[in-house]
């Protein structure tokens, strides 16, 4: 029987749409990840599922929305210890780990910190990294001042710049698992805060996180050595990849779990990380399968995180239980087919802002409530919900009908 592939997903954490050169970035250069968009397929229109990392990352295991299991905002390091990802739910390294892959997760977890929550638990055969949101690059210490650098359940301290890190162990993950199917998620810190770039020293000790940003001044300098640590890293995985032979026999998927926070850029999109206008949730989303997908395309049709769960499935060639209600959908015909996609709604929900997509309507339902097309007006720069009363009355009450039954889900779990 055929190989089933390998996986290698990688996310950056509050990467901007306009933090890539193949995004039509300007103010970093991206070579690696340019490199996995020239060869493969580059969505335009690919968002995160919250324009924040917990509930994201909720969606990214699941393949549900975030709303489905309760994880709907951050899970802070001072106000959340006890919360986290339920175990029960069911995540795409169960799934893939079932169907006989190993699995693996380097890097940030940040969906619960006690034991119970951990990825060892979810479905991963290995963890190294940080359950926390951002720990310090070089000290590993948390932004409340614990210690968060971990080896399975244990603490583990390790020294190394955490991208190096994550790169270093996704490297000896690969080799080790070289003749077998494996699935990779490389869940990146990179370029979240604190600025500090792979020649600083440690901001944060024990018991003193402070400054949580970090000590360099030079923000914009230090955001662009930790995106070419990061990029360096990524080349680094492509050509171990490539020099075992398993470049056709691996899919790479590349993204960011929200839009950018400090000196990052989201392009020519309005709003930044916390936001539901674009800038907050429409992110750089790449994948990359040489003689599957086409090299050097790209597609404007919307994509979830909570579609890469059903995606990978399908990739893995697994028979999903009948039980699993997902809400993602497949994204592998698209990608290797050049299928378009059946239209569908989709929806976010954060803090007191709620919108609904609709091809390309956008409205966003508050206190008042805009419209928008995007495919006229990406920026996000006019109303028109006066001239378009039917439109916004229709995805109103669409989206009002969503959040209801989402709501619904969560009083049922609990
Ligand atoms: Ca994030």
């Amino acid at each position: 029987m055929e190989r089933k592939p390998n996986i290698i997903l990688i996310l950056a954490d509050d990467m901007g749409y306009g933090d890539a050169g193949c995004y039509d970035g300007k103010h970093l250069q991206t070579p690696a990840i340019d490199s996995l968009a020239n060869r493969g397929l580059r969505f335009t229109d690919f968002h995160s599922n919250a324009p924040v990392c917990s509930p994201t990352r909720a969606a990214l295991l699941t393949g549900r929305y975030q709303q489905r299991c309760g994880i709907e905002g951050v899970i802070s390091a001072r106000n959340h210890r006890e919360k986290g990802l339920s175990p029960e739910n069911i995540t795409f390294a169960d799934l893939l780990k079932t169907g006989g892959y190993r699995t693996a997760i380097f890097g940030k977890w940040h969906l619960g910190y006690k034991s119970r929550f951990n990825p060892r638990y979810q479905g991963f055969d290995e963890f190294t990294g940080f359950v926390s949101g951002n720990i310090d690059y070089h000290s590993h210490i948390d932004q409340v001042g614990f210690e968060d650098w971990w080896k399975d359940v244990n603490l583990a301290p390790e020294e190394g710049y955490s991208t190096d890190l994550i790169t270093s162990h996704g490297i000896s993950f690969i080799q080790q698992n070289k003749d077998k199917p494996f699935c990779l998620y490389l869940a990146h810190e990179c370029p979240h805060y604190p600025y500090q770039g792979p020649n600083d020293s440690a901001d944060r000790t024990i018991g003193k996180p402070d400054p949580i940003l970090g000590r360099r001044q030079d923000r914009i300098a230090a955001y662009k050595e930790m995106m070419e640590a990061m990029d360096t890293g990524i080349d680094r995985i492509v050509r171990e990849i490539n020099s075992l032979g398993l470049e056709q026999e691996t899919f790479i998927f590349f993204c960011s779990d929200n839009g950018p926070a400090g000196p990052g850029s989201s392009g020519k999109l309005k709003g930044k990380k916390g936001s539901l206008w674009e800038g907050g949730h429409r992110v750089p989303g790449i994948a990359c399968w040489p003689g599957k997908i086409r090299p050097g395309t790209a597609t404007n049709e919307t994509a979830l995180t909570m579609d890469l769960l059903p995606t990978l499935a399908s990739i893995a060639r697994l028979t999903l239980p009948t039980t699993l209600k997902l809400d993602g959908v497949d994204l592998l015909n698209l990608m290797v087919e050049e299928k378009p996609l059946s239209e569908r709604p989709l929806f976010w929900r954060f803090k007191n802002d709620c919108v609904i997509r609709r091809g390309p309507w956008k409205l966003i339902h508050n206190k008042s409530q805009s419209l928008y097309h995007l495919d006229t007006d990406i920026g996000e720069t006019t109303n028109i919900i006066q001239k378009e009363p039917k439109q916004g009355k229709r995805l109103e009450q669409e989206l009002i009908k969503w959040s209801h039954k989402i709501s619904e889900g969560i009083e049922q779990q609990s």
